[in-house]
């Protein structure tokens, strides 16, 4: 009697839980974890990541997605419903839009060079109280919402709070052709696994691989010169190679030979993602990517007079207003140097070009007037430091 009471007790508050619990949550909400770009290559082959390691996702509302960072990367989600070409066209890249990585910096005005700065907006996060993974940001489509790429650990949890139906683009706002879609569907549709996102990420890592061995191989193995319009030859090079999802971080081929009086041509139109720099002599290359960025305390804001105050503290937090911290970018690093032709010791930079910073692609020609040593002048990028160099060997003529 005792024990069939207490069945049946447990049996109502079962249909009871069960009745509650139905129409609230039609399922259990989902975490799901995506990798934003990464390392791919290894020593022979300098492959770097550049997508969003998931397919066209398919969430419930309150799902929550954690995006892994692997490497100088935002998860940036735009305003729900944007059509993601226009609003990476009128808001990323270049300098001076909303989230360019670059702003202008009309507090410091030495020199002939614009001075310019990192964007605040790109680089930090938009909420500084949310983002790990036992608290996501939550995201309800009207505001973009911005994971920043100065961060602590390299993750950024949001919760997908928009309306079903809505369409959301994650955008990485220093390589703005990085792109994930989103749609929220209704609480009895289908979702995105997990498993799913897993499989679609070592699929596409595989085949990014083997697709970044054949391109760098193929660039290793030859080097090509051509007659320009106006009847001179120039020996061409790479400043990197991007392939779809890819970025090839090296110079090709990693050294040219070339007879003294010719030039080298450097093209830039393999890039969709990254930026190079072609600069030389590689020392003084290595100092000016050292103090690229700088960080200094801006008490008036850029409407106040300048120039901006040395930093207040040797390390972070910079300044004892964090408000106040920026990052200030050295002319030398982002503006081409030098008069077009290279000699020993002479500093000569294409300034930074490629496929998201400066959304400049123009070629950089150096002529070689005077004869190297067997190895050449090592040159560098300075986006890269030290890990991106090559070679001009210049014999006599
Ligand atoms: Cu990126």
């Amino acid at each position: 009697m005792r024990s069939s009471r207490k069945v049946a007790l447990l049996g109502a508050l079962v249909i009871v839980a069960g009745l509650l619990a139905t129409p609230l949550t039609a399922q259990a909400q989902s975490a799901f974890s995506v990798r934003v770009g990464g390392f791919l290559g290894n020593r022979e082959v300098p492959a770097d990541g550049m997508r969003f390691y998931a397919p066209a996702m398919r969430v419930h509302a309150g799902d929550t997605i954690t995006f892994k960072l692997k490497g100088f990367h935002t998860a940036t989600l735009i305003p729900a419903n944007s059509d993601v070409d226009s609003w990476a066209r009128d808001n990323a890249g270049g300098v001076g839009k909303p989230f360019s990585l670059i702003a202008p910096d009309p507090d410091e005005t030495s020199g002939d060079d614009p001075h310019t700065k990192f964007n605040n907006a790109a680089i930090f996060p938009s909420d500084q109280t949310c983002g790990a993974a036992d608290n996501a940001c939550s995201y309800d489509g009207t505001d973009t919402l911005n994971s920043g790429a100065f961060i602590d650990t390299p993750s950024f949890t949001a919760s997908i709070d928009a309306g079903v139906g809505d369409v959301i683009w994650v955008v990485c706002l220093i390589h703005p052709e990085m792109r994930l879609r989103i749609e929220v569907v209704a609480g009895g549709a289908t979702a995105t696994t997990q498993e799913r996102i897993d499989a679609y990420k070592d699929n596409m890592i595989a085949g990014d691989r083997d697709d970044a061995a054949a391109l760098d191989h193929k660039l290793s193995a030859r080097s090509t010169k051509h007659v320009t319009a106006s009847g001179k030859v120039v020996h061409d090079a790479y400043a990197g190679f991007d392939g779809p999802g890819y970025s090839l971080l090296a110079f090709y081929p990693q050294k040219v030979v070339v007879r003294r009086g010719q030039k080298v041509r450097w093209h830039f139109s393999g890039l969709r993602y990254e930026d190079h720099s072609v600069t030389m002599p590689f020392k003084r290359g290595i100092a000016i990517s050292r103090n690229g960025a700088m960080p200094v305390c801006d008490p008036d804001g850029d409407a106040g007079p300048g120039p901006d105050n040395p930093p207040e503290t040797q390390g972070p937090p910079f300044c004892n207003d964090p408000s106040q911290l920026e990052f200030d970018i050295s002319p030398a690093f982002l503006y081409p140097r030098g008069d077009g032709a290279h000699k020993r010791g002479d500093l000569d930079s294409s300034g930074v070009e490629g496929g998201g910073i400066h959304t400049g692609k123009s070629p950089y020609t150096l002529k070689f007037t005077k004869t190297s040593s067997k190895d050449g002048f090592r040159y560098m990028c300075v986006i890269h430091g030290g890990f991106m160099d090559g070679f001009v060997r210049v014999k006599p003529r």
